[in-house]
């Protein structure tokens, strides 16, 4: 199994289930309709996401398990003995193993996530295979603000922020994010982070729309959860998913388009479609090194090193916090 198939972690369901509510009702209520990504991983969405990673067109988790895997020694003998490694969203921790392996002065692993169970068991995992090593799950949604243990303030952190979830948002959100983590990790933090690359368009296109429709199902998976938690009646043979490149912005844009003129009903609301209308439901970045680079320069972040795999399909960074 691959990394998590929750960037975001998964919610209590009945914590999100008024957030999902208001989000749906506001974004559809906008002259562009839209969704916002997080909804996509419910457990149904979060299964589905697990089986794109698998996906033969869908290159990013497996290129950036090679990237780590290859790269894991050099990575180690950047960490210092004693360091923490602290992952943002770490899911089911499996892309941290790889580092782990070769880190064994590690002092501490801090997975942050807001899925309580994926916590408990990543940690029953890590701690039984790294027996020496601390574990201090936090449970958090890593776009917040995050304090640190006080116990950790002296030693050297370690970012750890893989999957290209930082894609997902837009660059000025993006800033911001990076920002907040660098202020989670303090000075003299280093970040290692994924971000997916810009590459030829036919290649991005099938990633997000794959021959055997998972993610045409992941995608269609909001509309059955609006049914599912809400009681909605989106109908779901009279919407389909397209996944397009938006080459000004270097991103793929998700949306579901409504087959026909419709009406739908959402918690008391009406919405109503014209036939071809959009839903848009998920932006994903992709970026050139160099704006990699002036991304996390606003952020604070100092590009130390990177590596890419041998067709530049992906590439994972280690930035530096800038005094
Ligand atoms: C989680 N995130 C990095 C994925 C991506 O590639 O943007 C989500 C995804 N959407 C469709 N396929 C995968």
């Amino acid at each position: 199994m691959e990394q998590s198939a929750r960037p975001h972690g998964r919610a209590d369901p009945a914590a999100i289930g008024s957030d999902f509510s208001e989000a749906l009702i506001a974004g559809l209520s906008a002259p562009q309709k839209s969704i916002p990504s997080r909804f996509l991983y419910d457990a149904a969405g979060s299964a589905l996401f697990e089986k794109i990673t698998t996906l033969p067109e869908y290159y990013p988790t497996r290129t950036e398990t090679d990237i780590l895997r290859y790269q894991a020694e050099e990575i180690a003998a950047i960490v210092p003995a004693g360091a923490v490694l602290v992952e943002f969203g770490s899911g089911s921790s499996t892309k941290t193993e790889l580092l782990l392996e070769r880190m064994d002065k590690l002092h501490a692993y801090v997975p942050i996530d807001i899925s309580s169970a994926a916590l408990r068991d990543a940690k029953a995992r890590i701690a039984e295979r790294f027996p020496e090593l601390l574990v201090m799950p936090i449970e958090a949604d890593f776009a917040q603000p995050i304090v640190m243990p006080p116990e950790f303030s002296a030693r050297p952190l370690f970012g750890f922020f893989p999957g290209s979830t930082i894609g997902n948002s837009r660059p000025i959100d993006a800033v911001a994010l990076l920002a907040s983590m660098r202020r989670t990790l303090g000075p003299d933090a280093h970040l290692i982070i994924g971000a997916d690359l810009k590459k030829n368009v036919r290649r991005l296109l099938a990633a997000y729309d794959d021959a055997d429709g998972v993610t045409a199902a992941f995608n269609l998976n909001l509309l059955a959860r609006a049914n599912r938690e809400l009681g909605a009646n989106f109908k779901l043979d009279q919407f389909k998913h397209s996944a397009t490149y938006d080459m000004r912005n270097g991103r793929i844009d998700m949306h579901l388009v409504s087959l026909r003129e419709q009406w739908v009903d959402v918690g008391g609301h009406r919405f109503h479609f014209d036939a071809g209308e959009q839903i848009h439901t998920e932006h994903s970045h992709k970026y050139e090194i160099e704006g990699f680079h002036t991304l996390v320069s606003e952020a604070g972040w100092r590009p130390q090193v990177v590596w890419t795999d041998a067709e530049r399909l992906f590439s994972v960074h280690v930035l530096i916090a800038d005094v």
